[in-house]
């Protein structure tokens, strides 16, 4: 394991990260064996809005427009990730998204509120904005989660309009990958992904959410984490939030976002809950090639951190005082 870091550096990211556990920084690097990490100070640093990737800035002002305004997390979040889902440019979510191997953009997404109230939508197609299909589950069903046709039955029901996602650039793409038909899903070596994104309004109440058009070429009918309540975002009022990207399989069998967040629920810092899952993955698999999986957790005092398998990783920030992108600390480089 090449580049391992050793210790956890907390530095300034604006005036109110000064007082807090912020603590992902292209400077700073850490582990979970050793850190010199101090105790969580409330500062209820809100609103705040966290997203992964540097797709994660433009959703964040839609999210901000939100929150400066008093408006609500959860109206937040899902205005702020409905931007990349509808960006034709962005190759793994929402419109645009790379299809699976049978040539289907096939649609994962979540929502969850402070309350723990949550809906899902997985393996649904031709809707552009499948976290606000997820909203709908949340709020006009008894059920957490919809999936493949009745998911697209259910939103066609509720007025969405049905459309064919794939834009032209993605069916090149998998046009080209055709002529391989190499089966071997690789993800997140490049600085784009699912976006997860997690907000504390201005009363204090945090929401995430999470979408993904997830594994390019992947067999018709997977499903990752992106959609799966505790794996690939978990919200909890009562501690904070947290959100994954990357290889969604990984993020499922540690029930990820779920155990970041018990894991600050059991005191560790957010940044130091993201670095003990992260290493769990790492533990649990013969191999890491490939497996990139990055997390960010916010607690409920606006304080964040964010750590990847590999390098690359980044997260956007929004609050009262910054609005940047942030490097994931890490535990390897890529080969
Ligand atoms: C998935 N976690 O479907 C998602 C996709 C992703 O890096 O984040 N890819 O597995």
């Amino acid at each position: 394991m090449s580049n391992r870091r050793n210790f956890i550096k907390l530095s300034a990211l604006g005036g109110v990260a000064l007082l807090t556990q912020n603590a992902c920084s292209s400077e700073q690097t850490s582990t979970n064996e050793e850190s010199n990490i101090e105790p969580i100070i409330p500062t209820s640093n809100k609103p705040i809005v966290v997203s992964t990737w540097n797709h994660g800035l433009d959703a964040n002002k839609a999210a901000w427009e939100i929150l400066s305004k008093g408006g609500s997390a959860l109206d937040a979040v899902e205005a702020g990730v409905r931007v990349t889902e509808s960006d034709p440019e962005n190759m793994s979510v929402g419109l645009g998204g790379l299809p699976d191997r049978d040539g289907n953009v096939t649609l994962d997404a979540c929502i969850m509120d402070h309350n723990s109230k949550c809906g899902a939508v997985a393996f649904l197609q031709y809707i552009e904005n499948p976290i606000s299909v997820a909203r709908k589950v949340m709020e006009d069903t008894p059920h957490v989660m919809l999936a493949g046709e009745g998911a697209l039955a259910f939103a066609l029901d509720k007025g969405f309009e049905k459309k064919n996602l794939l834009t032209d650039k993605a069916k090149e793409a998998w046009e080209e990958w055709l002529k391989s038909s190499d089966y071997k899903p690789v993800i997140n070596s490049e600085n784009h992904d699912t976006i997860g994104m997690l907000a504390i309004d201005e009363s204090g109440k945090i929401a995430g959410a999470c979408t993904t058009s997830g594994m390019a070429y992947k067999i018709h009918g997977r499903v990752g984490d992106s959609p799966i309540i505790g794996a690939g975002l978990f919200v909890d009022s009562e501690v904070g939030s947290a959100c994954a990207t990357g290889v969604g399989e990984a993020v499922i069998r540690t029930a990820g976002s779920a155990m970041v967040v018990e894991l600050m629920r059991q005191g560790k810092t957010p940044q130091e809950a993201c670095i003990e899952v992260v290493n769990r993955i790492i533990k649990k698999h013969d191999s890491i090639e490939n497996l990139q999986v990055g997390f960010i957790a916010l607690d409920k005092y606006g304080n964040y951190g964010c750590h990847s398998v590999y390098a690359g990783f980044n997260i956007a920030l929004r609050d009262n005082e910054t609005e940047n992108l942030v490097d994931a600390t890490y535990e390897n480089e890529w080969e």
